[in-house]
């Protein structure tokens, strides 16, 4: 039996984090159980805890292994923390995985000097596996445990490089079966909601499956979860639905998939699982955004009937240009069709996300994305700053290892600038976002709309802290730690 601490790395919670328990860390929590661990989940971000307090509970809690789920935006974060866990204790084995890892692959323990072992994608069966097979073997595993461990990146020392084992996604998802939600501390999260404006009251996060077969050039997903789409059967929905409820008062879901609409006949099953289980509850699809190939009245009007009110829809660029450049597999006057059909066949609100800055982008091309989002139906828009994450196929062409820079990654969020475009500076990329926020929020409709969803003194903070977020004003919301620790550790991208 071994002990294992997976965190989320210690940060500011930003606009964009939403205080939700991490899903993939849950899985992870039930999968490690089942092979008789013991495991703890710290997060650090909705704890609020500098690199002193997660120290302590490293220093207090001695876990055999600690990992970080890591995002790119988290790297300055995270070498700090391994360096500090490794001077604690030299022997616990340091662990990476989530987004950046699993995009990143060799790269990461290139950049991850003090990380002994990263994973790349769905970790579900090979953490485990990589756990059990190293308390066996003393910590001092073969070559034989670590080339089969799917997903693992090894530092060979018998030939001297670093190796990354194929990847594996999980076929049945049931067989995992549901997050550990003691370990998530559901409770903290459940105190803590709701977060957006628009929502509708106590918020959970739910999956229903992963995995996309689309190559947008810009997303990480894939690197992540895979090209094929996978789910959980309803009665598991039904049963994960029903538990939230009974247990945690819970009334408004949001669904975390990758491409929720994809196979409109699971979409359809699942929005009859609600109604025909007389479950009353709210839900909105597209916390990645659904896309707008695969709309039908039919299933719309399903899911509207079975209480969802919000769907985000990734519309992304107003050219059809850039459409094509992201290879986004769906043309402009199809996305235009399908949000009109949202809007005409239900009540349902629609969220239009936009990207701004993508490399080929033009000023024309910019100017073409707002005229959309302000003739498209929506009732709200977020527009995102491009960023090149390790993994997706722009990363590799527009820009590479070099992007990533001590002071660039900070910068590795949807609100903030981090690459240099070749045609847009950053202050006119951010000028221009302000201006388009301003452009699509100032209008009657929508003022009048934003003002009657300010109904209780929580939603008027968050009201405020989209304010902030909107403006790029600093700092960041509820600052509850004093900045990211500075590493004198920079990565470095020697060899990658
Ligand atoms: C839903 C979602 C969200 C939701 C999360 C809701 C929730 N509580 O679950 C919200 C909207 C809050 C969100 C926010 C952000 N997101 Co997001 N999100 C996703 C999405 C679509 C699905 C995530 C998910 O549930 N996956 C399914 C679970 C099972 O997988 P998982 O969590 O990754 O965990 C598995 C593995 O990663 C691995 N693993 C995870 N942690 C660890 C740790 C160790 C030690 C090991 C060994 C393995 C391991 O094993 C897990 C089980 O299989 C992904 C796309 C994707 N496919 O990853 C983007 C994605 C992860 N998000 C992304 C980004 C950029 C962000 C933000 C930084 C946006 C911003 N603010 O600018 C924030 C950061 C959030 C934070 N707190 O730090 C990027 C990440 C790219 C990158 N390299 O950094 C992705 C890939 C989308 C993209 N743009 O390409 N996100
Ligand atoms: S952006 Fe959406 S459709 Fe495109 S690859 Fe990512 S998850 Fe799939």
């Amino acid at each position: 039996m071994a002990k294992v601490l997976l965190a989320k790395p210690v940060g500011p919670l930003q606009y964009y984090d939403l205080e939700a328990p991490d899903l993939g860390l849950g899985y992870l929590a039930t999968a490690l159980k089942k092979e008789g661990h013991e495991i703890k989940i710290v997060d650090c971000i909705e704890r609020g805890l500098t690199q002193d307090q997660l120290l302590k509970i490293v220093a207090k809690e001695k876990p055999d292994f600690f990992g970080f789920k890591i995002y790119t935006k988290d790297l300055n974060s995270v070498i700090e923390s391994y360096r500090r866990v490794k001077q604690i204790n030299p022997d616990i084995v340091t662990l990476a995985g989530g987004p950046f890892p699993s995009g990143a692959g060799p790269d990461a323990l290139k950049m991850l000097h003090q990380v002994d072992y990263a994973f790349q994608g769905e970790a579900e069966l090979g953490l485990p596996k990589f756990v059990s097979g190293m308390v066996q073997d003393g910590n001092k595993p073969p070559r034989s445990l670590l080339k089969n461990i799917t997903g693992l990146v090894w530092r060979d020392s018998e030939e001297g490089d670093i190796k990354a084992n194929d990847k594996q996604v999980v076929e049945d998802l049931d067989s995992l079966g549901y997050p550990d939600w003691e370990a998530l501390e559901m409770k903290n999260f459940i105190a803590k909601n709701p977060p957006a404006l628009i929502m509708k009251g106590n918020y959970l996060p739910i999956i229903t499956g992963r995995g996309c077969p689309f190559k947008c050039t810009y997303c990480a997903g894939p690197a992540v979860t895979g090209n094929v789409t996978r789910h959980h059967s309803i009665p598991y929905m039904m049963n994960w639905l029903r538990y939230f409820i009974d247990t945690y008062g819970a009334n408004h879901f949001s669904i975390t998939d990758d491409n929720f609409l994809h196979e409109r006949a699971f979409v359809r099953a699942f929005s009859k699982g609600i109604i025909d289980a007389g479950l009353k509850i709210h839900w909105e699809a597209g916390s990645n955004g659904i896309r707008l190939n695969q709309t039908d009245e039919e299933t719309l009007q399903l899911m509207e009937q079975s209480g969802c009110y919000l769907v985000s829809v990734g519309i992304e660029s107003g050219s059809a240009r850039i459409i094509k450049a992201m290879k986004r597999s769906i043309t402009l006057p199809h996305i235009i069709k399908s949000t009109w059909l949202i809007r005409k066949s239900t009540k349902i609100r629609i969220n239009g996300f936009f990207i701004m800055g993508y490399p080929e982008e033009t000023w024309e091309d910019l100017k073409a994305t707002l005229k959309l989002a302000l003739e498209l139906p929506l009732d709200r828009a977020d527009f995102f700053v491009y960023t090149p994450h390790p993994g997706t196929e722009s990363y590799g062409t527009h820009y590479g290892p070099h992007v990533l820079t001590p002071t660039s990654i900070e910068n590795f969020r949807y609100d903030s600038v981090s690459g240099v475009h070749p045609h847009l500076s950053a202050r006119k990329l951010r000028l221009f976002r302000t201006y388009a926020l301003l452009r699509f929020f100032l209008r009657p409709r929508l003022i009048l709309d934003i003002l009657m969803s300010l109904t209780s003194f929580v939603k008027v903070k968050r009201f405020i802290e989209f304010f902030r977020f909107a403006f790029f004003l600093k700092p960041r919301f509820k600052p509850r730690v004093a900045g990211l620790a500075r590493s004198d550790e920079a990565p470095s991208t020697e060899g990658a």
